[in-house]
């Protein structure tokens, strides 16, 4: 039977909408700003769902359901406003009041700030995952931080990266609840004093320590539909008042400040590293913080209504959102022991079974190694509890294998070890501690067991299983591709809406004319759409019955930016020296972001841009190919461009991406992939088909053949493909920069080993001329519409298995166990 939908009053929205407007700024509706009309209008929001999320605690404390905790360093949640909207089911009425209000509800979500607390994929999985917790009706809390600062803001000048910070809460953020009455405290530094108490007990306690007070932040994670409302905590650290010059620490002004520096420097600000460690001193206390705060209120609220904390682990679980969070596993050791006393193999026992480990990346630049000193000198006691379980792993490692004929024991310590060559592992210790090690895509699971964990995979293969990354459907079809979502809910009913598999159904439309011609018609206005926004942004006219070839991602040498505008490069030269070829008009769009201090690609993004420069101003080359560089690639945007793409770049060198997601994003916006066979991508075209996908280049298999045995040598392609050399010697031949040695590095890194790289580390050269092939048929196969037509809708009829609800509820079957949240509508 189906659902009744949530109810909404309209007119009480209305209502609040005015009063908002009356008690927070004093105004009437004509007097107040955009900005002004959009916090009433999210108060009033608020209010709604304020109520459901009180039932859902009510719920809960009836219920007494297992709880995950979602750890993560980042959620890169994207606007709340129309997605809040959407999961209540209250778009149209709120659209209807907002008209009546002679407002319209795009100008109105568009003054929302974009909440960046995250670099990217792994960000944007945390913030998919809580949607689809909430509309499963799990219980489940989203534990990050609050960053003053998110992402940074990307400008482009004269073609360069510029950051610019992002103030996001420059307005306050009307969703947020401060929970002050919930602050804990986090310590750091200082020393541990070793003593036994009256009742015999050895005590270990931390002294000479500087303490932040942890204040959350709760924000509403919505279900559709369903009135469950989940929590999104994020913490702030505030000094502690009054504590440090009266009596405890009198005259110690120096530690007073110094505890003030700390709480105000600690979440300032997002690292902005996506597959890479910063490494740096203020990114350990970071997780600490929040990883302390998280843990400590979750043991708590276990012990709300239950009295053995030997069985937390029946109603909690921990999922540590890659190794960023992994303090985590010594932090409930530290508590279980230190706080409640329990025996260090009770403890154990409750750890490992609560929690859980994500590996994200096998990039070896992104897993996680501290320097001991740093470690032992910020967090003594963590450290401490660290050593003993590294040294009865090691002394795990040495009962399970010596002996073994043919097994270097002391090879497995090295490679296992938590503590090795001065450094924490991070990895190691989130694998130890937990019970569930899972990669995010089949490809990457399987080359984490085979090869980088291997070791781990052999010594305890129970713990490892894949989890094949996913999206939410609400936001990225329902809200940001209106026409589609209701030309789907025409054909098919709407219980794709939460149930994605149901797109199969749209497999019965792919040969129907009427269908692909209405399909390829919202297609063409979602590019009209994005090719305003690109007028309004880039200054460029495009043309919307052109190809729209789209990358939109972090700015990473892996993910192969360079060898898309390579190629784009090769082809300008080639419709210049054969002006009469046929060429079918493209528009390359990218977008990305690049860590600040991440050199070749910032000098990437300059060349994107140089090369848009030149070839968007070539009057020979008569509209054939436009380049576009879409300035401060953000959730927003990215929701215009994803309805709007033709065909998804996903161009990684094969076995670097993990997953990735918004390869998702652009099949489920009926784009068509070309790419390697890496992560994801090798799931998607096996439910796509081939015939439906555009695959090229290096195998993983070989590219880690070439890594191993070191025999790549890009020298010999350059000298003997025409093609390769042409578009590398426009890099330093003065067609796109006046200054011929602006783009060199990027030449000599493709050419020669630079700085302990190898030389052309991610197989450009290799895959060039087998991309170069692949586009030419993309360019054939749109050429030919029905073709086409039936290929992007295939795309969107084949994504039922990417949607984040999908993954979620593998978690909960395979890893977490929770049980469903039995909350009554309204
Ligand atoms: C990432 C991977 O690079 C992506 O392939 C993956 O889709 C994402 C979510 O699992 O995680 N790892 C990372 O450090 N950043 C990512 O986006």
């Amino acid at each position: 039977m189906k659902k009744k939908p949530l109810s909404f009053d309209k007119d009480l929205f209305k209502r609040s909408v005015l009063y908002n407007v009356k008690t927070l700024y004093r105004k009437t509706m004509e007097e107040a700003t955009p900005q002004e009309i959009y916090q009433a209008a999210a108060y009033a929001i608020k209010d709604a769902i304020v109520d459901h999320w009180m039932t859902t605690q009510k719920a809960a404390a009836e219920q007494d359901p297992k709880i995950v905790y979602y750890m993560s360093m980042e959620f890169l949640m994207g606007r709340a406003f129309g997605n809040n909207l959407i999961n209540l089911q209250a778009y149209k009425p709120v659209k209807e009041a907002l008209d009546e209000l002679g407002l319209d509800v795009n100008l109105v979500e568009d003054q929302e700030p974009d909440p960046a607390l995250g670099n990217g994929g792994l960000g944007r999985l945390a913030a998919c995952f809580l949607d689809s917790l909430a509309t499963l009706g799990y219980m489940a809390y989203g534990c990050g931080i609050r960053y003053k600062y998110g992402m940074f803001r990307q400008q482009i000048k004269d073609g360069y990266q510029v950051e610019v910070p992002d103030t996001w809460l420059e307005n306050g953020n009307p969703f947020e609840l401060r929970r002050s009455e919930l602050a804990k405290e986090v310590k750091f530094g200082g020393y541990v004093n070793m003593f036994t108490d009256e009742y015999g007990r050895t005590i270990f306690r931390q002294e000479g320590y500087q303490v932040v007070r942890a204040v959350p932040y709760d924000l509403p994670v919505i279900g559709y539909g369903n009135g469950v409302v989940d929590t999104l905590r994020i913490w702030d650290a505030e000094p502690i008042q009054c504590f440090q010059l009266d009596s405890f620490d009198k005259g110690d002004y120096q530690k007073a400040v110094e505890q003030e520096n700390l709480a105000s420097q600690l979440c300032e600000v997002l690292y902005p590293n996506d597959n890479h460690i910063a490494g740096k001193e203020l990114r350990l206390k970071q997780q600490y913080f929040f990883i302390s705060a998280s843990v400590q209120t979750a043991v708590q609220r276990y012990l709300r209504n239950h009295d053995d904390i030997r069985k937390l682990y029946e109603k909690t679980v921990f999922q540590l959102n890659d190794t960023h969070p992994t303090v985590a596993v010594a932090e409930l050791m530290r508590i279980l022991m230190d706080d409640y006393y329990l025996s260090w193999d009770d403890a154990w026992d409750v750890t490992t079974k609560t929690c859980c480990y994500t590996n994200h990346t096998i990039m070896s630049e992104a897993l996680e190694k501290w320097p001991v000193d740093l470690f032992q000198r910020l967090l003594p006691r963590i450290y401490q509890i660290v050593d003993e379980i590294n040294r009865r792993f090691v002394d795990q490692i040495m009962r399970t294998y010596s002996g073994s004929a043919g097994i270097d024991v002391q090879a497995k310590i090295r490679s296992m070890a938590i503590l090795y060559d001065n450094q924490v592992k991070m990895a190691h210790l989130a694998i130890v501690g937990g019970h569930s090690v899972n990669g995010v895509a089949k490809l990457h699971t399987e080359i984490l067991k085979q090869r980088e964990l291997k070791d781990f995979y052999e010594m305890m293969p129970e713990k490892f299983n894949n989890k094949t990354n996913g999206i939410t459907q609400r936001r990225f079809l329902m809200h940001a591709n209106p026409l589609l979502a209701d030309w789907v809910t025409e054909k098919i009913g709407d219980d794709w809406i939460t149930d994605l598999s149901q797109m199969d159904k749209l497999k019965d439309f792919v040969n129907d004319k009427k269908a692909q011609a209405e399909f390829m018609d919202i297609k063409l206005k979602n590019k009209q759409r994005l090719a305003e926004y690109i007028l309004e942004h880039n200054g460029v006219k495009v043309d919307p019955k052109s190809i729209f070839d789209v990358q939109v991602k972090r700015l990473h040498e892996y993910k192969r930016q360079l060898l898309n505008i390579l190629t784009v490069m090769y082809k300008y030269h080639d419709i210049k020296s054969h002006p009469n070829k046929d060429f079918y008009p493209k528009t390359y769009i990218f977008g990305a972001k690049a860590a600040a201090g991440y050199l070749t690609a910032k000098l990437t993004i300059k060349l994107i841009n140089s090369v848009a420069e030149v070839i968007n101003n070539d009057p020979d080359i008569k509209g054939k190919i436009k380049v576009v560089f879409i300035e401060d690639y953000r959730v927003s945007n990215a929701e215009l461009i994803f309805a709007a793409a033709d065909v998804s770049e996903q161009i990684s060198t094969a076995s670097k991406e993990a997953s990735g997601t918004g390869n998702m994003k652009m099949m489920l916006n009926g784009a068509v992939t070309i790419g390697t066979m890496d992560g994801a991508n090798v799931e998607i075209v096996n439910e796509v088909g081939e015939e439906n996908a555009f695959i090229f280049g290096l195998s993983s298999q070989e590219v880690m053949e070439y890594e191993k045995n070191g025999n790549y040598n890009p020298m010999d392609i350059y000298n003997s493909d025409p093609n390769v050399k042409k578009a590398l010697d426009m890099l330093v031949d003065g067609t796109f920069s006046k200054d011929k040695e602006l783009f060199r590095p990027l030449y000599n890194c493709l050419l020669n080993k630079v700085g302990g790289n190898r030389a052309d580390q991610y197989f450009i050269l290799k895959d060039f001329e087998s991309y170069l092939e692949a586009q030419k048929k993309i360019s054939d196969a749109y050429a030919d519409k029905k073709r086409w037509a039936k290929m992007a809708l295939m795309n969107t009829a084949c994504c039922g298995k990417f949607s984040s609800d999908r993954t979620i509820q593998e978690y909960v079957d395979e890893v977490w166990h929770l049980d469903k949240l039995n909350v009554e509508a309204k």
